[in-house]
């Protein structure tokens, strides 16, 4: 075999390992449901027959007060109970103009295309937010624009250099894509049809009272959700509007403070007929905490008027 052909033939191996290579398939009852790993920052996506798991991978050593993060984690699932264990589709050193902090994420499909937004902290300062893409949800993902789409001095309304964090996307029914995040201040912008780019200016959210990260945002029933996490230890609250320009009326609390985790990042999902909301704590003993996350899932339910029922976070999960 040639040099040209070895390499060829590696290429491939490459392309199609994240398919075939599952480290790990758990059938597990209760919350958390992966306990091999800590895994933090949730992001579901509904894809065909199954549920694709986006998640951050809290590495922080037990002597470590913050985070340490460096790659995006992969489940996937057919049932919502059995996870099958992937391997890291996604390193933060895909990211070659930035030095570090794979934070919060989701991940969107369009026209069999899989856009990847992802926070992390830019070479110049500040957090930021790029793009991945592949033709497939396990992968392989590559660095989509060699560049931030957001950045720290794009957005004023914070002043912190962390403000611009927590990517939440969404496509409407008319095919408008709009990409929502941030840190003490909520922005929002259009993206055009190849997700890679904004269209038009960003927006700062009016109505989110005690906004602190994580927005998420979803659709259902012709009334777009946004929900946060409030405060610091965090619950979750929403907002509910009849149009994704707002205004936005807040609606309360959606989730209490995750048990000893600082944050609780949450991902809201339907699957199946059943609604399902998403989370983390830091239950798994004896070392989980802020730093070292578990994910959890619990169902939604929805009021007759679409309001959402407050969550009942449970130790034995979804059955
Ligand atoms: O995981 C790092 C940060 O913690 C996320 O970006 C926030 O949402 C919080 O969960």
């Amino acid at each position: 075999m040639n040099v040209l052909t070895l390499r060829t033939v590696l290429l491939i191996l490459a392309i199609l390992a994240p398919h075939f290579s599952y480290s790990q398939s758990t059938v597990k009852e209760g919350n958390p449901i992966i306990t091999d790993k800590f895994t933090a920052d949730p992001a579901a996506m509904v894809y065909k027959d199954s549920v694709y798991l986006y998640t951050g991978h809290d590495e922080a050593p037990d002597s470590k007060n913050y985070y340490e993060m460096k790659e995006w984690l992969v489940y996937s699932s057919a049932d919502m109970l059995s996870w099958k264990a992937h391997p890291s589709p996604l390193h933060v050193n895909a990211f070659q103009w930035a030095k570090g902090d794979a934070w919060a994420s989701q991940v969107i499909e369009r026209k069999g295309k899989f856009y990847w937004y992802v926070a992390v902290e830019h070479n110049n300062g500040g957090k930021a937010i790029g793009i991945a893409v592949a033709d497939h949800p396990l992968g392989p993902f590559k660095d989509a624009i060699g560049k931030a789409l957001i950045r720290n001095d794009m957005t004023t309304s914070s002043k912190i250099s962390w403000d611009d964090i927590d990517p939440s996307v969404i496509i409407d029914d008319d095919g408008q894509a709009y990409l929502f995040w941030g840190n003490t201040a909520c922005y929002y912008a259009k993206l055009k049809e190849n997700m890679l780019e904004l269209d038009g200016p960003i927006h700062t959210i009016q109505g989110l009272p005690k906004f602190t990260e994580a927005p998420w945002i979803h659709k259902r029933k012709g009334w777009y959700y946004l929900s946060y996490a409030v405060e610091f230890p965090e619950k979750i609250a929403y907002s509910m509007s009849k149009n994704i320009n707002g205004p936005w009326t807040y609606k309360g609390i959606l989730n209490e403070i995750a048990g000893n985790s600082n944050t609780n990042h949450q991902s809201i999902i339907q699957f199946k007929g059943k609604d399902y909301f998403i989370y983390h704590n830091g239950a798994i003993n004896p070392n989980g905490g802020s730093y070292r996350r578990s994910v959890c899932i619990d169902r939604l339910y929805y009021n007759k008027d679409g309001s959402m029922k407050k969550i009942i976070m449970t130790t034995e999960g979804i059955k």
